[in-house]
């Protein structure tokens, strides 16, 4: 049989890379959008950028999203693009709805103009849930989103949904709740407390100015949930599925697990900063993710200490060679 083709966008993103890695593991020849930019955002696939095909596209460019999916041919797609920090959706919420919303009809489109056997995966979030209307939440939970982005991601749900029933098309959306991994960017919280607990230990930062610690979330590894959106991809039917550890920790939590793998009282060091608050929290997130776990065999591996001290411990490991190197990482 020949090789699966699947193209990733993202693929630059901390899920772009991780999924990039399982999918050449699975022997799949990949594809991976890019968008052109002056300096290249290549770190976390240049371990792997020789094993890899790279196009240019945009979410912003249908055109170039149509070429894309011609000229590579794909089984599978994975959208995994989008703008994805929360803070940034309300300072720049159209651009977050043209990336996160409509992107992702744009990339449908072209799937339906090209071929409509391509199976199709949508990065959804658990930030659909927002002010939640129960506890934990399902795929039958209703949304109540609390920022742009959280819309933008309700519609590219619903228009991913709303597909897959118009035109046949096999759409999933994977409901990811907040995943993480030492590839995560340095803005989102747990790669903030770790890299600054490393930092701090080590002598290069003094304090770490920080948000809302009551927030909860049920935070999970990203290696862990790229297998769930593989295998939503290789049932028998298309569907949606929750993605979750089912456990939830404080913002808190975090810290406190996080400066003690560095051997520091978090107390000492944490400043809190009304610049970090948001115009509206989403206070409260916990799966229900019995769906994809019966249906899907799937399980997370890591947990959450395991988690942190894993992005501690490549934070520590990172700044030491900077030191090592008199300064440069
Ligand atoms: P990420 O690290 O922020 O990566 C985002 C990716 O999207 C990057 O490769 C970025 O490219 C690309 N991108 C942004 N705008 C684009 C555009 N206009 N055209 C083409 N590419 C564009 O995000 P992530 O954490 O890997 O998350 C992957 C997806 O899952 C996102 O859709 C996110 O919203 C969603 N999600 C994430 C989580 C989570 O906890 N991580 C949970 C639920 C859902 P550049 O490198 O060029 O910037
Ligand atoms: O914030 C609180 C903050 O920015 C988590 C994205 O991947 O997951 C992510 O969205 C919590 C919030 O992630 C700081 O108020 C306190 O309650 O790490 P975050 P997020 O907003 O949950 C979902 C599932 C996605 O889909 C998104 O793409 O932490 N918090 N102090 C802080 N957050 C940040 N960033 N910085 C602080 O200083």
């Amino acid at each position: 049989m020949s090789k699966k083709t699947a193209l990733i966008t993202g693929i630059t993103g901390q899920d772009g890379s991780y999924l990039a890695e399982l999918l050449l593991s699975k022997d799949y020849r990949v594809v991976g959008t890019v968008r052109r930019s002056s300096t290249e955002t290549f770190e976390r696939i240049s371990h792997i950028e020789d094993k890899l095909e790279l196009v240019q596209a945009d979410l912003l460019d249908q055109y170039s999203l149509i070429d894309a999916i011609k000229k590579t041919n794909p089984d599978e797609v994975y959208n995994l693009a989008a703008q994805s920090f929360v803070p940034t959706s309300w300072n720049q919420p159209v651009l977050t709805g043209e990336f996160t919303a409509l992107g992702v009809t744009r990339i449908m489109e072209a799937i339906r103009l090209v071929n409509t056997n391509i199976r199709f995966y949508q990065a959804s979030s658990s930030e659909m849930f927002g002010m939640v209307r129960e506890t934990p939440q399902s795929e039958m939970t209703p949304f109540y989103p609390r920022s742009p982005y959280g819309v933008a991601k309700v519609y590219g749900h619903y228009i991913t949904v709303n597909y897959r029933e118009s035109y046949d098309l096999f759409a999933c959306s994977g409901i990811l709740f907040n995943h993480e991994s030492p590839r995560r960017g340095l803005e989102f919280v747990t790669r903030k407390v770790t890299d600054a607990a490393a930092r701090i230990k080590l002598g290069l930062q003094k304090e770490l100015r920080m948000g809302n610690l009551d927030a909860r979330r049920d935070w999970g590894f990203a290696g862990d949930y790229v297998v769930a959106m593989w295998l939503m991809l290789q049932q028998d039917k298309p569907d949606d599925y929750v993605i979750s550890t089912d456990e939830t920790h404080k913002v808190e939590e975090l810290v406190e697990v996080a400066f003690a793998r560095v051997g520091l009282d978090w107390k000492e060091y944490v400043v809190q900063d009304p610049k970090f608050y948001r115009p509206a929290e989403v206070d409260l997130l916990v799966g229900d993710s019995t769906k994809a776990r019966t249906r899907l065999g799937w399980t997370p591996e890591v947990d959450f200490k395991g988690l942190v001290e894993m992005m501690v411990d490549s934070d520590v490991a990172r700044w030491t060679k900077y030191l090592k190197n008199g300064g440069d990482v």
